[in-house]
């Protein structure tokens, strides 16, 4: 059978690149596969966070999973740092990865440069990374742009793993959709759409209201020429926003261009705001209801017990192919 598996860090409040990057694939992807839908709690702290802030986003990301359409009846939904075999998975592939290949990871010398002061879970990211996925025998990882390299090197450290101690983890393969793998800040067509951008224009949020969502997208960088055109290479800012509003929109790219025919970009980027925010409102409703309630904990929890169950056995085969003791 096929299995997928997926997070989003809570690293800061959700946006609608996460959401396009992934949630929104989740959904999708629940029915023709076994989905486990994790919050990866463990590598947001590679970088300073607040406790208590930490603490609330993970259950938001939790419930925004469930408020976009993740059913925890089809999928396990549940908390990366309830499942210890995580970290220790985690510890086993750091010993299977190579320097040399670790540090050739872009996305460390992105979040690295300029700091003083990194921690070294920074650096092994990675190798929790593909813990995460093999732990669980994952046949499939839909992965953004961005993340291809770290699926690359979870392959290969699967691979090396079986190769020196026998059939153990499952070669996952990438699932990667073309529309929206890789959404751009609405300040800056050449950033990523990023939850840790200090600049809070740059992005709109699940949990935006109404009228933020307006105002960001009418602040939103265009360009001079003034058409509706999708045109990577010469006019990303509006590509950009062509994509949001393809995917919120349920329309092709094709549709979007034609639709704004002749027309200029204010109509434009106001029909668009409209659209994501028909979108958005069912999804604040019902994480409403979900985020003070108790049925929100007792799926987490009885996601991390199966999860747990599925994990424990990949870990203890793990341990026993590498010679260490399991009774
Ligand atoms: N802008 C984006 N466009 C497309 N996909 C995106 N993803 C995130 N941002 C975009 C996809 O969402 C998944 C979860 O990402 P993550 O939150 O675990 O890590 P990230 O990619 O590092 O996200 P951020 O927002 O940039 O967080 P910070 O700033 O804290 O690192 C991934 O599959 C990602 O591709």
């Amino acid at each position: 059978s096929k299995r997928i598996l997926s997070g989003i860090k809570p690293s800061g409040d959700l946006n609608i690149g996460g959401y396009i990057g992934a949630l929104r694939q989740y959904v999708q992807l629940q029915d023709e596969y076994d989905g486990f839908f994790f919050v990866p709690d463990l590598h947001a702290i590679t970088v300073p966070q607040d406790p208590k802030e930490l603490r609330e986003r993970s259950r938001q990301i939790a419930a925004l999973y469930i408020a976009a359409g993740v059913d925890p009846n089809k999928s396990t939904i549940f908390l990366q740092s309830q499942v210890s075999a995580h970290a220790e998975l985690g510890w086993i592939m750091e010993t299977q990865a190579h320097f040399g290949e670790m540090s050739r990871m872009t996305q460390f010398k992105e979040k690295s440069e300029g700091k003083d002061a990194v921690s070294t879970a920074l650096f092994t990211y990675p190798a929790l990374m593909a813990a995460d996925i093999l732990l669980y025998q994952a046949t499939h990882v839909p992965v953004g742009e961005d993340q291809k390299q770290h699926l690359e090197l979870t392959r290969d450290l699967a691979t090396r793993f079986n190769n020196r101690f026998g059939e153990t983890f499952t070669v996952p393969e990438p699932v990667i959709q073309e529309v929206g793998a890789r959404v751009m800040g609405l300040d800056d067509p050449s950033s990523k759409m990023s939850k840790s951008n200090p600049n809070q224009s740059s992005y709109v949020l699940l949990l935006d209201e109404p009228a933020a969502i307006r105002k960001k997208f009418s602040r939103a960088v265009t360009d001079s020429d003034m058409s509706v055109r999708y045109d990577w290479d010469n006019k990303p800012a509006v590509s950009n926003l062509i994509e949001i509003y393809s995917v919120f929109g349920d329309v092709s790219i094709a549709d979007v261009e034609k639709r704004f025919e002749g027309q200029g970009y204010g109509a434009f980027k106001k029909e668009l705001a409209e659209v994501v925010i028909a979108k958005l409102t069912p999804l604040q409703e019902r994480y409403a209801e979900l985020i003070n309630s108790d049925e929100l904990d007792r799926i987490l929890q009885e996601g991390a017990r199966k999860a747990a169950a599925v994990g424990q056995k990949t870990l203890d085969a793990a341990k026993r192919a590498m010679g260490l003791l399991v009774y």
